[in-house]
């Protein structure tokens, strides 16, 4: 996840638990970044153009970033603890493959959602046969 013109980008990050993020800075300006979620509870000093510091997420859940010296720069990075999990495209679908059949739970979160923990689910039945599953996200 860069730091770009005073953003982290992407936006968002899916990853596993247990994964290692790099934030290289891309900016001519310097950059720091701290997060006070639960999942992740860290800070990292100032750093300039070109530098990279790495964080590693062994806690799933979401992570909420920050800089100390940009307040606008906000950014999210969901741990996951299922190889079931992606981002939805620019029109909001997402689709998950090889998912077993049978019930499961889908979970949707987005850092705008009005619900407890900006997530929301619904159980789903996965029908054998079935090689994807393709889910539309709406916000109301
Ligand atoms: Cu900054």
């Amino acid at each position: 996840m860069a730091q770009k013109d005073r953003e982290f980008v992407p936006g968002t990050l899916i990853v596993a638990r247990g994964s290692t993020v790099a934030f290289p800075n891309l900016d001519n300006v310097r950059h720091s970044i701290y997060s006070f979620s639960k999942a992740a509870k860290f800070s990292i000093d100032l750093y300039g153009r070109d530098q990279t510091r790495t964080q590693g997420f062994l806690i799933a859940g979401t992570v909420a970033l920050g800089c100390n010296i940009h307040d606008e720069m906000r950014g999210y990075i969901r741990v996951t603890d299922t190889p079931f999990a992606g981002k939805t495209d620019h029109n909001g679908f997402v689709t998950l493959t090889s998912v077993p059949a049978g019930g499961a739970t889908v979970g949707v979160w987005h850092p705008r959602l009005r619900s407890p923990g900006n997530e929301t689910s619904s159980d789903v039945t996965i029908s054998s046969g079935s090689q994807s599953r393709r889910y539309k996200l709406r916000m109301r």
